[in-house]
């Protein structure tokens, strides 16, 4: 299995490529990566940090690789730098997935009800667009409220199930529980367990474990089911060890959890 990991590099912060590489490598995935910016951390929480966006990069990187001929199992994408970004992101399943691939899109704009830093409405509605084209989108629950304006989540669902196969809403937190809403020909709800708190990181941790359980085989609800875990015990682990929660989770020694699931599989 090769996946392609569309995400920025923050040095420092455990998020986008710095988790993407490993938490795919443990699902026995071979890992190339486009990196979309670099930054010295990342911009949640952090103050000062540099951002270089790779606009001018990635066209020509992704011309050199069309001279090697290389098709991926597995396109993910996370953290877009600019909307001109966006929509090169969109150009590459026609350049470089494989036939009966699958496009993941993790449309990173926000969390805790407002966007990121240099995130805005405009930039949404191109992300919006870049769902348009994914097979797998994994909103949390204010990507989901940005995308579509509603906050109900069987609302939301709905409006995104109508541009995309199959919607995924992360850590939902509805009046009766918690839970992942997604669509797989109708809508489900699956039941998670709540950590209170928010730890960041936990997207990206999600998202590339979800990237590597699909790519790897695994049906829908069993790779939300995995990275759930996965992701779970990660924050437990977090909760215990990470005095200052802007340097990431600590998933690592979780990450035996994928590559049991995976060891017997090629
Ligand atoms: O984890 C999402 C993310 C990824 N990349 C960068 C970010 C954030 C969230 O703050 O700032 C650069």
């Amino acid at each position: 299995m090769r996946i392609l990991a569309i995400n920025d590099i923050s040095c420092v912060g455990k998020c986008s490529l710095t988790v993407a590489l490993p938490v795919l490598s443990a699902c026995g995935a071979t890992v190339d990566i486009l990196p979309t910016a670099l930054l010295s951390t990342h911009t949640g929480g952090f103050t000062g940090y540099t951002f270089k966006n790779l606009d001018g990069e990635m066209g020509k990187i992704c011309d050199h690789w069309e001279t090697l001929g290389l098709k991926y199992d597995v396109i993910y994408s996370g953290y877009l730098g600019s909307r001109a970004q966006i929509a090169f992101v969109k150009s590459l399943k026609e350049r470089f997935l494989k036939e009966g691939g699958k496009f993941v899109v993790d449309p990173v704009l926000g969390d805790n009800f407002t966007f990121y830093k240099g995130f805005d409405e405009d930039f949404a509605k191109e992300m919006l667009s870049l769902c348009a084209v994914a097979d797998y989108i994994l909103p949390n629950e204010t990507e989901s409220y940005l995308l579509t304006g509603e906050r109900d989540f069987d609302r939301a669902l709905a409006a995104l199930a109508q541009v995309c196969p199959h919607p995924v809403i992360t850590g939902a937190d509805a009046p009766d529980g918690y839970f992942i809403y997604y669509y797989d020909g109708e809508r489900f709800r699956l039941p998670i367990r709540k950590v209170e708190g928010s730890f960041h990181g936990a997207g990206d941790v999600f998202a590339a474990a979800f990237a590597g359980c699909i790519g790897g085989g695994l049906g829908l609800r069993e790779s939300l089911t995995l990275s759930a875990e996965f992701c779970y015990r990660a924050i437990l682990r977090t909760e215990k060890e990470v005095s200052d929660r802007k340097y990431g989770m600590n998933y690592e020694r979780e990450l035996y959890l994928l590559t049991d699931a995976f060891k017997e599989k090629k």
